[in-house]
C-alpha cells in the first residue's frame, strides 16, 4: 500500500476543523497509519520546506508553519500521493476545485489548510522526517 505525508496546518488547527480534514481522508479509502500533534520549531519547519528556500515566499511560509501547532499525519491507500493531493485541491484556495479541503477550509496561498507530498520519493523523505517506524501502524 503507498503512503503519503499529511499535515493539517495551523489555520486548520485553529479553527477546529482536524475532525472534518481527517473525514475526507477516512471517507476516501485513505486510513490514517500514523498521527501526531506538533509545535514545529523554526528549524523544523526550514528544514522540512529546504526545497523553497530560494522562493520569496519562504519565509512567510516558515513563520506561519510555526505559528501554532499542527497534525501530522501518514495515510496509507492505493495511490494515496495523488489521491491526497486530489482532495487537498489548488495550493491556492481561490483555484482549489468545489469540495476540496482547500477550497472548504483554506484561506488564501500561505493560510492553505494542508500540506501533502508531491511524489512517491518525497512521501518517503517527509515520512522518514517526522515518524519513527515504531509510530507508523
Ligand atoms: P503545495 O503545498 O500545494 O504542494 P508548494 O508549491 O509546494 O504547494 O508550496 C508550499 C507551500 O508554500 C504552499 O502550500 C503554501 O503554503 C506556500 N506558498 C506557495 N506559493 C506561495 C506564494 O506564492 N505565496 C505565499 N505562500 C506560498
Ligand atoms: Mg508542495
Amino acid at each position: 500500500m503507498e503512503k503519503t505525508l499529511s499535515i493539517i496546518k495551523p489555520d486548520a488547527v485553529k479553527k477546529s476543523v482536524i475532525g472534518k480534514i481527517v473525514d475526507r481522508f477516512e471517507s476516501n479509502d485513505l486510513r490514517v497509519a500514523a498521527m501526531k500533534k506538533v509545535q514545529l520549531s523554526e528549524a523544523d519547519a526550514k528544514a522540512f520546506y529546504a526545497v523553497h528556500s530560494e522562493r520569496p515566499f519562504f519565509g512567510e511560509l516558515v513563520e506561519f508553519m510555526i505559528s501554532g501547532p499542527v497534525v501530522i499525519m501518514v495515510l496509507e491507500g492505493d495511490n494515496a500521493v495523488a489521491k491526497n493531493r486530489d482532495l487537498m485541491g489548488a495550493t491556492n484556495p481561490k483555484e482549489a476545485a468545489a469540495g476540496t479541503i482547500r477550497a472548504d477550509f483554506a484561506d488564501s496561498i500561505d493560510a492553505n489548510a494542508v500540506h501533502g507530498s508531491d511524489s512517491h520519493e518525497n512521501a518517503k523523505i517527509e515520512i522518514d522526517f517526522f515518524f519513527a517506524q515504531r509510530e507508523i501502524v
